[in-house]
């Protein structure tokens, strides 16, 4: 993917309007910390465009970062905070729950999870909403860096294999189960990963 330009268009927060466009959307949801902002920085080949943090639960508002004119890559609060106050997560619910039903042109949804990790709680009902609304997930495991290279094929399946049984719970049209993909391994710190995921998003 060449990236001829990279701009941050619109930042909404819970009293904003959200924009409607033709331009197709690619979202990325996941719990805070998980590395979205780091995910996007890596794609677009900037270092500091989205904000990453150290402390999880900072952004609160969608970001629509507009990638050569031509689609958008939409930064969605993270959840799964455990310290935000229920204010704060009803607002996050309200938020991310109007961004779905605005949008028009959502073509697909990055779900990131940690490859560290069993997906979590939050990680299972967000994918079972996806899933829903019948939307494609492409699933990224982030922070691949972190594990030893034996760790990285079992981290992976575990993280398929519990998405799983959130899968088989759906049905496509012709009535056959879904399956969960096998998750893209991504590294914003060394790019492993980086081509996989455009190609996959460009798919
Ligand atoms: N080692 C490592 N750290 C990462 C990676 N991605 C994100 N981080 C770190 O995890 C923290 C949260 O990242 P951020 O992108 O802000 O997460 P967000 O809340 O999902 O947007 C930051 O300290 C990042 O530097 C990664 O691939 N490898
Ligand atoms: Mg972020």
């Amino acid at each position: 993917m060449v990236i001829k330009t990279v701009e941050l268009n619109q930042v909404c927060g819970p009293t904003s309007e959200l924009p409607v466009h033709d331009l197709p959307e690619i979202a990325l949801v996941g719990r805070s910390n998980v590395g979205k902002s780091s995910l996007i920085n890596c794609l677009v080949n900037r270092k500091n465009l989205a904000r990453t943090s150290g402390t999880p639960g900072k952004t609160q508002t969608i970001n629509y970062y507009l990638i050569n004119n031509e689609f958008y890559l939409v930064d969605l609060p993270g959840y799964g905070y455990a310290r935000a106050s229920k204010d704060a997560q009803a607002a996050w619910a309200e938020l991310i729950e109007r961004y779905f039903q605005t949008t028009q042109s959502l073509t697909k949804i990055c779900q990131l999870v940690d490859l560290r990790h069993k997906p979590s709680k939050d990680d299972l009902q967000m994918y079972d909403w996806i899933l829903a609304m019948g939307l494609p997930a492409v699933v990224i495991a982030t922070k691949a860096d972190k594990l030893k290279r034996s760790q990285l094929a079992g981290a992976a399946a575990q993280i398929q294999k519990t998405l799983e049984e959130t899968a088989v719970l759906h049905t496509d049209l012709s009535g056959q189960s879904l399956h969960a993909p096998d998750p893209i391994m991504f590294s914003a710190k060394t790019g492993a990963g980086k081509d996989r995921v455009w190609s996959t998003l460009q798919s």
